[in-house]
């Protein structure tokens, strides 16, 4: 039986952690950390995250607002929006909530983000001076893994990860993470196309699921004591639930838990942690901001 990473509980601790540091800069008489949130239509599922966001920043001591607009906003309002959130210095970070409505190119809109503000590391500066080692802003979900394993002492030197799933918001910056010098992992990211994937997930120290199918990963992908990530949310038809659904994540938990050697949940595992790690860019991003400010 694993252990069960405990996301909750630890991006409960995080969050701790970035609400004793934005007290200590707003001690030495600096503004709150402020964050602005674009939700563009009524995706529910967006709603409630955002909603997430904005509780976990309040809690946080950041001021956060979220600007809501109908679907029908058209690309070039979005875009005028986004230049004024960034020419705008009492804004620090922009977070585009995703997924946009169908005729806004939502790359279009990510990359015209000041790459400072970009407090969820997706514009392209940001993913090049993560692929290159400089300092930028790391998407919150991989960021958040590496902050679960760290926080559980799992030690990546040496160890062969196996990421499943090249999306640019997860599975790509999440290898560069693991690769980086000092965390040392040897990575292999898995996509449709790989070639017996689960001879590939077998030799792997740590597996990361990060593909969106229910109950992809399963016991005969996992090698015994492996550390196993699932970055899941999938939503399964569960009339006995409240609101007709229940959250399932990629890997089938109750086979692999018997098998790994560490394990996260969903819901409480990953999911809780990019909200940390939001609240962790946020911060960074107004403390970056402020220097350079105090310089020009
Ligand atoms: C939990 C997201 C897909 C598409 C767009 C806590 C979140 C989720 C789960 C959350 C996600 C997923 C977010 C749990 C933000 C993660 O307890 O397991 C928090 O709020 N997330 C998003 O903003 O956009 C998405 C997934």
């Amino acid at each position: 039986m694993a252990n069960l990473i405990d996301g909750k509980a630890i991006s409960a601790q995080v969050r701790a952690d970035v609400r004793a540091d934005v007290d200590a800069w707003t001690a030495q008489g600096h503004r709150p950390p402020h964050l602005a949130v674009v939700l563009v239509g009524d995706n529910p599922a967006s709603a409630s995250y955002v909603r997430g966001k904005m509780k976990a920043s309040q809690g946080a001591g950041i001021d956060s607002e979220t600007l809501k607009y109908d679907t029908d906003l058209s690309e070039a309002e979005l875009l005028q929006l986004i230049d004024r959130l960034n020419h705008d210095d009492a804004v620090d970070g922009i977070l585009v909530q995703l997924p946009l409505p169908d005729h806004i190119d939502a790359d279009k809109v990510i990359q015209s983000l000041n790459p400072d503000k970009d407090v969820d590391g997706l514009h392209v500066v940001n993913a090049g001076r993560l692929a290159t080692g400089q300092a930028g802003f790391v998407p919150c979900t991989p960021a958040g893994i590496m902050e679960l394993l760290d926080r559980s002492g799992i030690n990546l030197s040496g160890q062969r990860a196996v990421v499943i799933g090249r999306s640019n918001l997860v599975g790509k910056p999440l290898a560069n993470l693991m690769l980086r010098k000092g965390t040392d992992a040897t990575v292999t990211v898995c996509h449709s196309r790989t070639r017996d994937l689960p001879a590939v997930a077998r030799e792997a120290d740590i597996l990361v699921a990060a593909i969106g199918r229910a109950h992809f990963v399963t016991a005969d992908m996992v090698k015994p004591g492996a550390v196993v990530i699932d970055v899941g949310i999938n939503r399964i038809d569960d009339a006995t639930r409240e609101r007709g659904y229940r959250l399932v994540g990629d890997v089938d938990f109750e086979a692999v838990k018997e098998k790994a050697g560490w394990i996260t949940p969903v819901p409480g595992g990953v999911g809780p942690m990019t909200i940390a790690m939001l609240l962790r860019n946020t911060l960074t991003a107004a403390q970056r901001l402020a220097a350079t400010r105090q310089t020009v």
